[in-house]
């Protein structure tokens, strides 16, 4: 077992107050990996105090000087990105090269917010009088408070850490308990780059740190990717202190196949997209939308292509699909293996646990047929390797399907037939829409969200992340030096009344 994986709070690595731990296991190995500090509201508190601190010298750092600190960043997460994959890959088990890709994002969002440090765009507009100058500008909020998941534990985070502190904020973050070690050796990114003591702050621990930092009410920004049922939790707790929130939550995403669509493409998009991170991504495929025509076809190719695919230990760098995270998630998934087959889904390959593994929580890439819209398996999160097939007559019920569930993070299309691209473009409600690409693989500077229940109308990444982290100022300057014609009659409106 490694050395105990501490909070970082104020600028230094420390204990939780009440000396209370846990332990992390390898989901592939179920060896113990780490042992970590448990905080409770009283460690949140000290983070909150070290933050308030360090803010005043924070948001005085012009902007260009922050964002020179998130290119050193990007310049050390270079250097150590195989050790970052590694680790994240013992600790949540994604196959060591989505591992890569995992950090490589972190990176790109590291330049891209280091680079809104000389834009982070205000605007001008003309004012009523003359010698009068308006605008409007973005100002830090204060200190905010982040809460991220197991699934993407660098990436994510990044997302939320990057353009918070490029606005000049200093940071509480709170990751999953499955991933304390990777975010531990994250924060030490930072520390090296030269960010201040007290900018950024890691308390580590389950659902109840989560909640002390949503409910301390000195952090004014609350962001959150996880789970609809926690994440609308938070969004009451926050709502009541009158925080603003940022929630990212669950998909059902689809992908919708018509029948002139490219096979080889379409195959190859599905699979990766349904079975990659073993189906632990918030974008992952979970439901095939296809058309009668094609449907045969494309069903064999997959089920080819889903029994070719090799599963084990993700450090192996043949193995193409890893371990679900925990013991728990195993479960979560088996049950819903259930559900569908009391629903009347047939199993065309998987369908249970992979017992070919001597240890680990392993679940075979699974393919279900005879699958209607509004079975549960074709409308809940899974988070699992688990694709649904389901069978429509047009692009028109193809639409329809795709907007009848709780869901709308990301969805896709493939078809030849640029007429049916822009209607699908036009009536997907996703907040993410592919042509000819599978659901997953969303760059960083774009806006990255979803319509109902997967979020509040909150975007991340791209420039629009910077609304969760800034307010708004506008700003007039009058240097006329004298009371102006129009101002005496505004004064007279307002003496009037
Ligand atoms: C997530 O699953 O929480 O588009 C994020 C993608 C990745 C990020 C997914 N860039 O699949």
């Amino acid at each position: 077992m490694s050395d105990l994986v501490r909070n970082y709070i104020g600028g230094a690595w420390v204990e939780a107050q009440s000396g209370d731990t846990f332990t992390t296991i390898n989901p592939a190995t179920e060896e113990v990996i780490a042992n970590v500090a448990r905080s409770s509201a009283a460690d949140v508190d000290a983070a909150v105090s070290a933050a308030k601190q360090a803010y005043n010298n924070w948001r005085l750092t012009p902007a260009p000087r922050r964002g020179e600190i998130l290119y050193r960043a990007a310049q050390i997460m270079t250097e150590r990105k195989e050790a970052l994959s590694q680790l994240m890959t013992q600790e949540m088990g994604k196959v060591i090269s989505e591992a890569r890709g995992d950090v490589q994002e972190a990176i790109d969002m590291a330049y891209f917010m280091g680079g809104e440090g000389r834009r982070m765009h205000g605007y001008t507009a003309p004012v009523e009088l003359p010698n009068k100058f308006g605008m409007a500008i973005r100002d830090s909020v204060g200190v905010v408070g982040l809460i991220t998941p197991w699934n993407f534990p660098i990436a994510v985070p990044s997302w939320k850490m990057l353009p918070a502190l490029i606005c000049g904020n200093s940071v509480i973050w709170k990751p999953s308990e499955d991933t304390p070690a990777v975010s531990a050796a994250f924060v030490q990114v930072f520390v090296d780059a030269g960010l201040p003591a007290g900018v950024l702050n890691l308390v580590l621990g389950a659902g109840d740190t989560g909640a002390a930092l949503v409910k301390n009410p000195q952090v004014r920004v609350i962001s959150f990717t996880g789970s609809t049922a926690t994440g609308l939790g938070v969004y009451a707790q926050a709502a009541a202190l009158g925080k603003k929130v940022s929630l990212e939550m669950g998909g059902k995403n689809a992908i919708l196949v018509m029948d002139d669509a490219n096979l080889e493409l379409a195959t190859q998009a599905i699979t990766w997209s349904a079975f990659g991170t073993t189906g632990q991504r918030c974008t992952a495929t979970s439901r095939l939308i296809v058309q009668k025509g094609i449907k045969p076809r494309l069903t064999e190719a997959l089920i080819e292509k889903g029994r070719a695919l090799k599963v084990g230990y993700g450090l192996q760098e043949e193995v193409q699909v890893g371990p679900l995270v925990n013991a728990k998630a195993l479960d979560k998934v088996s049950s819903y293996a259930q559900i569908g087959a009391q629903e009347g889904a047939r199993a065309l390959i998987g369908g249970g646990r992979d017992t070919d593994q001597p240890r680990g929580f392993f679940f075979q890439p699974t393919l279900y047929d005879s699958v209607t819209p509004n079975m549960r398996i074709a409308q809940e999160e899974i988070f699992g390797p688990v694709l649904s097939i389901i069978e429509v007559a047009s692009l028109e019920e193809a639409i329809e399907v795709n907007n009848n569930v709780a869901y709308g993070l990301s969805s896709s299309i493939f078809t030849e037939n640029v007429n049916a691209a822009f209607r699908a473009i036009r009536d997907l409600t996703t907040g993410i829409v592919y042509i000819n690409h599978g659901t997953t693989g969303a760059e960083i500077q774009f806006p990255f969200g979803g319509t109902r229940g997967t979020g509040n109308g909150m975007r991340e990444a791209g420039q629009t992340a910077l609304d969760s982290f800034s307010e708004w100022k506008s700003v007039y300057v009058d240097y006329s030096g004298r009371l102006q014609r129009a101002q005496i009659d505004t004064d007279a409106i307002l003496g009037a009344n």
